[in-house]
């Protein structure tokens, strides 16, 4: 399977949506160029925006609950790798997909030969010692990095050692640490403790990295520990970065913090301090990555990439993963749609009057300062991302013709339907 989508397909509802793309493509030209904007930097912008999908997102999430499958899910990595195959091809924004470790775990040659026939290459790999695999000596019922026992945490060091040499042979130079180590019951552990036992394991990970490689933290509030977690906020994860030296980062996952943080600033602070690794997108209403990518708060992600964008002078370019939970949705619909949410914010984001802005900040004109940001935000930049889908062999419309292609029911008879689970993440 080379090319998932018939791409006579792609062609022939491209060609029926032309003449309209033409048309509002043109009237949007047209009115930022009477704001001093040229349509065309715009549309650069868009072509050039990437976003990695996480191999585990094609699969249907759950809660603690329940999980209800969905059609034509996929079994094992290279289903999913075909699964990411079609978003890319249909939206042309995702061409990396990101592995997690032992999920993914197979034959780099294999997974790096399927992945380049489908166009896709590889992203961050993701480390896994929140979870218990069958056969594993330790467990990491009490935490990984950080555990008391030093038997368990070389298990664990040793398990992202191997995270590094898949990555290796597929190509990817990242690796992703998110540990769920942490307490339940105030009194469980000593905080201060437990948190050099995470630095002094972290350590050994970053001393296994390439030179060329960069090894971003995951911050996360809460959540499998409720009472506290040992890489709680984004304080904690620069202390990490810090101390580790100039290959680590850190990663902010927009759900893994509490309602109403500024994220933001948050962004600010971390470009500031140099330590803005990547972003793993998602939305929620009230916590983690329950919701699509810009499906609540649009204007939060718009806000995030206007602070990247006003310090593109840096250099910055942090890695940009989605990692949401699809549990209602076709996995495949929910991540194109996100992919290109993230992708409006940041063409959104390079639409901002920045000489305007300075100059509103300047005189303190905090109202005018706001309606510069909104002018930008309020722009329908949709005939932009159509067309840089268009101009690179995607689809205007991805989603009408994924389902036109019937590519979930085609793979739903190919794969043997999954059974419920008591529920839990994929
Ligand atoms: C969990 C965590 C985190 C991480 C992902 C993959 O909350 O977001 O990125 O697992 O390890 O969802
Ligand atoms: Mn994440
Ligand atoms: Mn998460």
């Amino acid at each position: 399977m080379s090319a998932p989508i018939d791409t006579g397909l792609i062609a022939e509802r491209n060609a029926a949506a032309a003449a309209p793309l033409d048309a509002d493509y043109d009237a949007l030209a047209g009115a930022l160029s009477r704001r001093g904007t040229d349509i065309d930097t715009a549309l650069r912008r868009a072509r050039e925006f990437a976003i990695a999908v996480p191999s585990w997102g094609v699969g249907t999430g759950g809660t603690r609950f329940a999980r209800f499958p969905g059609p034509g899910e996929p079994r094992h990595v290279f289903d999913k790798l075909d699964d990411c195959g079609v978003i890319q091809q249909l939206t042309r924004a995702t061409p990396t997909v990101s592995l997690h470790i032992p999920w993914d775990d197979e034959d780099p040659a294999e997974l790096r030969q399927r992945a380049s026939s489908l166009g896709l290459g590889f992203d961050a790999m993701n480390s896994n010692t929140f979870q218990d695999q069958p056969g594993q000596a330790h467990s990491y019922k009490f935490g990984s990095l950080s555990h008391v026992d030093a038997a368990t945490r070389e298990q664990a060091i040793a398990h992202n050692r191997h995270c590094i040499e898949v990555g290796r042979g597929i190509g990817s130079s990242a690796l992703t640490v998110w540990v769920g180590d942490g307490s339940n019951v105030p009194g469980q552990v000593d905080m201060g403790a437990q948190f050099e036992r995470y630095l002094a394991s972290l350590r050994e990970v970053y001393a296994a990295l390439p030179g060329d490689w960069r090894l971003f933290t995951e911050h996360k509030m809460y959540e499998p520990a409720f009472y506290s977690t040992v890489v709680q906020d984004w304080g904690t994860n620069l202390m990490i970065a810090q101390e580790l030296g100039p290959q680590a980062s850190c990663l902010v996952d927009l759900g893994h913090h509490a309602p109403n943080v500024n994220i933001e600033m948050i962004v600010s602070r971390l470009l500031r301090a140099g330590k803005l690794g990547g972003f793993h997108f998602n939305d929620s209403r009230y916590g983690d990555d329950d919701l699509d990518s810009g499906s609540i708060d649009p204007y939060r992600l718009f806000l995030v990439f206007n602070e990247l964008t006003g310090a593109d002078d840096g250099g910055a370019s942090p890695a940009c993963m989605l990692d949401q939970s699809h549990n209602v949705t076709d996995p495949i619909e929910s991540l194109m749609n996100s992919a290109i949410e993230v992708q409006r914010a940041c063409v959104q984001a390079s639409l901002v009057d920045r000489e305007a802005l300075a100059h509103h900040r300047a005189n303190n004109d905090a109202l005018l300062a706001g309606e510069t940001l909104k002018a930008a935000f309020r722009t329908d930049v949709s005939p932009i991302l159509a067309r840089a889908r268009q101009l690179d062999g995607g689809a205007i419309d991805p989603v009408a013709v994924y389902r036109g292609a019937d590519y979930r029911g085609r793979v739903a008879s190919e794969r043997p339907a999954s059974t419920g689970s008591g529920g839990g993440i994929v």
